[in-house]
């Protein structure tokens, strides 16, 4: 592959991450059909002029046979991606239980599973071991693909154990590995009990990212108290050996969703919200279904504003799109979703009951004041939804960094709508100071955080966007890929010339 202009690429880079941006639907016994997802990570390494990046993960597909197998990699690598097949055993284990079910809820504060709490139990240790297995089987691939001055860039916490397995395969290999979650305060981390594996693990990379100062330091402490490394201004030092650790904030691609604006279905969509909501103020909430994102508490508080601002009961919509998302994995049957959906179920019942009693004590024979949707918006839908919105709530009890609320800053250059924003979310950091920070476990504080954004100034609203749209406009995705992969190259050249030394 070359380069649009024809010259070519400085290097190649290596994606792995748990699962490919593609969608792989089987037609027929060769036959394969894929749509290409659209999310930040893609715009982001798209964007990344000087990088060839190549795709290396699971299709989120069972394929048992090799005809299958065969079909879909020939398929895939048209899209630059290589597929490694998982089966429904190890998906149980590793994805839906060691990652989704211990490290998940661990890494946003929510504790291990009862179940789990002894490591010697058998469910936890065979899903560590099905985890390491996983690991290794994507190592597996990677040195199948790898070249000599490649860059091998590792995603998020399903693949804590790749650096390692890279680095036993070739020492020399550039390993990067970043997080997309929190990680959490090493005295929630010393709960895992493989705790010193995983940091270890991780260890053996050359760069090790994550969205914030704070989630960094968190991991230098991990290292330092747990494993009794010594932790540097620069990351954590092993006998001479340095690996960096560093915050490396992510983006969004801004342009994508200011340039949707402009789209005739776009428009059209702005156009209908805007009389179906006329004379109303438009609240927004955008959120995957899950425990982290904190939308019981969001719902409470404005049922709080509502009890206690009469005058705005019939001035204002809450519109709550959530999106149940682990359902998307085709081959997780009942029994393997079992943890999920009864977690998710509840986590939907929950909140149908808190808006059916708000809609019920609050609605009219016209109007409700919460719509609330539990599916998935496509994109001109979110982004006109974005455009006209009012006030963007966002309560996660903790997020990585939550790109929603970036996404929202985006399609708000006419409006200067206001952000609600949790200062659990990573984006609290970046958006701070533009964003009404709240602590969504206080619902009192967040019902007056809903007040002070609907009776704001045009002029604080003109101030607060500006700060938030240059922000989400100058540290976008591509900057954020950009800098990583420049900053582990460099990384990898100071590493050798201190040995060299
Ligand atoms: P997520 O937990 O998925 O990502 P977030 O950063 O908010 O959280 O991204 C969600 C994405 O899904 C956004 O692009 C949003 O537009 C889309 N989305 C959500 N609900 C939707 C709906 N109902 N309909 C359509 N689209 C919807 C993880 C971490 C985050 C971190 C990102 C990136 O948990 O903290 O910001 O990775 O590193």
């Amino acid at each position: 592959w070359e380069r649009p202009d024809g010259s070519p690429f400085r290097q190649r880079l290596l994606v792995v991450a748990n699962r490919l941006p593609v969608s792989a639907v089987r037609r027929g016994e060769e036959t394969w059909s894929l749509e290409m997802s659209s999310g930040g990570l893609v715009s982001a390494l798209l964007g990344v002029k000087e990088f060839e990046a190549r795709w290396i993960g699971w299709a989120g597909v069972n394929v048992p046979d090799e005809v299958g197998q065969k079909a879909l990699t020939i398929a895939l690598a048209e899209k630059r991606c290589i597929p490694v097949f998982l089966d429904e055993e190890i998906v149980h284990q590793y994805y839906n239980g060691y990652c989704n079910n211990i490290l998940w809820p661990l890494f946003h504060y929510l504790g291990l599973p009862q179940e789990d709490r002894l490591a010697t139990t058998r469910s936890f240790q065979s899903q560590f071991a099905a985890y390491q297995k996983a690991n290794q089987m994507f190592a597996d691939v990677v040195s199948e693909h790898y070249e000599e001055g490649d860059v091998v860039w590792c995603h998020d916490y399903h693949l804590m154990f790749l650096p390692e397995c890279l680095k036993r395969y070739d020492r020399k290999m550039k390993v990067g590995w970043f997080l997309h979650t929190p990680f959490p305060s090493s005295e929630i981390h010393r709960t895992l009990p493989s705790r010193s594996e995983l940091l270890r693990a991780v260890l053996a990379a050359d760069l090790v990212g994550f969205h914030t100062y704070d989630y960094a330091r968190h991991f230098v402490s991990a290292c330092t108290r747990i494993l009794g490394l010594e932790g540097t201004p620069e990351g954590v030092e092993d006998q001479g050996r340095l690996t960096r650790v560093a915050a490396f904030p992510i983006g969004i691609d801004s342009d994508r969703f200011i340039r949707a604006l402009e789209l005739p279905q776009v428009q059209e969509n702005i156009k209908e919200l805007k009389e179906r909501f006329s004379g109303r103020k438009v609240m927004l909430g955008v959120d995957r279904l899950d425990m982290i994102k904190g939308i019981p508490q969001k719902i409470l508080a404005f049922e709080k504003f509502l009890e206690e601002n009469a005058y705005w009961r019939d001035k204002v919509v809450l519109l709550q799109i959530a999106v149940p998302t682990r359902t998307d994995v085709p081959e997780c049957r009942l029994l393997y979703m079992l943890d999920f959906i009864v977690s998710d179920q509840k986590l939907t019942s929950q909140v149908h009951e808190i808006v059916g009693r708000i809609n019920g004590r609050f609605g009219t024979l016209t109007a409700v004041p919460i719509h609330h949707l539990d599916r998935s918006l496509d994109f001109p839908a979110l982004c006109a939804l974005y455009a006209v919105t009012d006030v963007a709530l966002v309560t996660s009890l903790r997020d990585g960094m939550n790109l929603v609320s970036y996404e929202f800053v985006a399609c708000q250059d006419s409006k200067r709508g206001v952000l609600i924003l949790s200062e659990f979310a990573g984006a609290a950091q970046s958006l701070g100071a533009g964003a009404i920070l709240v602590n969504p476990w206080n619902i009192t504080e967040v019902a007056l955080a809903i007040g002070q954004a609907l009776n704001m100034t045009a002029e604080e609203r003109e101030k607060r966007h500006r700060h938030n749209f240059l922000h989400v406009t100058t540290h976008t995705a591509q900057e954020w890929a950009e800098t990583f992969v420049s900053e582990l190259n460099d990384t990898v050249v100071e590493a050798q010339q201190r040995i060299r030394e």
